[in-house]
């Protein structure tokens, strides 16, 4: 009898795992090298287990490399330095095996993030994405983005099993990548639903309760909590209270990142942060109406009653203009030093087991930020 060749689930002993024996000494350089093996080892396995022909695994290359590299990779690399500064605490020096196996689950994380973006820029009807048209707005592609975000967030998994499978930290992992995936959809689901669906526009929606619920969700936990915890369990330090210590800090810092990336939208520079704001046409629950309805006149309310969510340019003219009589810059860098201060203070009473270092190169990294 021929024995069928179909493969069962076995998972890889860590000797079927090769890591490049040397990478560039250049950390983001050398990170990216690994992002182009995980790719190769992905098209490989869509090829030879799931019979996938070539011009469809050329689809897959594709995408990813539009969708997947790009981005300024804080997240990816931030699971470098956690195992980096743990272990340098302890007297060790990464080898490049134990780097590789780092950025491996940093890829993990801008692999998930390259999902939720595709979506979101559909969902936000958004036009750029890291100085290119986003992926749904090629003539090509359109609506297979939707699938193709799938496919990214499978690919998490893949890579997740093919490195991770035979670790003893392996369901945690797992299932700490699980919940967060569903944390970010519950946050987008409050995102995209903070308005009424019937064409009503309902500002009193806007509260800041509302706001800080929805960008904790969709925000913090993928950007901030994900990768401190991946670099935590990834250096055998994953017990549940520096988790819970940890999950309390990236939450400050989650709201943060996602006030400043709402400034952005309004104030930034498309050429610096690689896409165009959409938030006042989107009717988006944005820190700035909900601090302008926080002290608008009532009318000044009017006038955003009259205009926000509008896609034409005078309306969103006219809600920059009124921003910019009440001041919004002004109270956005109040807050952003108040926050950094307030987040500085979390960090200095952190227990000894939390690697303070990279929470600390974290805020740096976002602190003022322009892009
Ligand atoms: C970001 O929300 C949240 C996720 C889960 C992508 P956003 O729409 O404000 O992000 P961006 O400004 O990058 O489109
Ligand atoms: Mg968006
Ligand atoms: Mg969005
Ligand atoms: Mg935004």
């Amino acid at each position: 009898r021929v024995r069928s060749k179909t493969r069962t689930s076995k998972t890889e002993p860590d000797t079927d795992l090769s890591y490049p024996s040397s990478l560039p000494p250049d950390e983001k350089e050398a990170f990216i090298e690994i992002c182009d093996q995980l790719t190769v080892e992905l098209l490989t396995e869509l090829k030879s287990r799931y019979e996938l022909p070539a011009e469809a695994s050329e689809w897959v290359k594709k995408m990813i490399e539009y969708n997947v590299k790009g981005g300024k990779l804080n997240r990816g690399l931030t699971v470098v330095s956690v195992k980096r500064t743990i272990d340098a605490a302890k007297g060790r020096v990464l080898s490049t095996r134990e780097f590789a196996r780092a950025a491996v689950l940093g890829w993990c994380i801008e692999w998930l993030q390259a999902f939720f973006l595709v979506a979101d820029d559909v969902m936000d009807d958004s036009v750029t994405r890291r100085g290119q048209p986003c992926w749904f707005r090629l003539p090509q592609v359109k609506l297979i983005a939707v699938n193709d975000s799938f496919i990214l967030e499978s690919n998490v998994f893949q890579i997740l099993k093919r490195h991770f499978g035979h670790e003893p930290f392996y369901v945690t992992l797992f299932d700490l990548f699980r919940e967060v995936t569903l944390q970010t959809e519950l946050g987008q689901l409050l995102d995209l639903t903070s308005q009424p669906m019937d064409g009503q526009i309902d500002l009193q929606r806007f509260t800041p309760q509302r706001y800080q619920l929805i960008v904790k969700y969709k925000t913090a936990f993928y950007t901030f909590y994900l990768p401190i915890a991946c670099g935590l369990i990834l250096s055998g330090m994953g017990h549940p209270a520096a988790l819970t210590t940890a999950r309390r800090v990236c939450v400050l810092m989650g709201e943060y990142f996602q006030v400043q990336d709402d400034y952005l939208d309004c104030y930034g520079d498309p050429k610096l942060i690689g896409k165009v704001g959409t938030d006042i046409q989107d009717n988006k629950c944005s820190w700035l109406v909900v601090q302008a309805l926080a002290k608008a006149t009532p009318a000044q309310r009017t006038v955003l009653e009259a205009h926000y969510g509008k896609h034409e340019d005078s309306s969103v003219a006219a809600v920059k203009t009124l921003y910019r009589e009440m001041g919004l810059e002004v109270l956005f860098k109040q807050y952003e030093e108040q926050s950094y201060t307030a987040i500085q203070k979390e960090l200095d009473a952190l227990p000894a087991d939390i690697p303070r270092p990279v929470f600390e190169l974290l805020l740096k990294k976002i602190y003022r930020r322009s892009k």
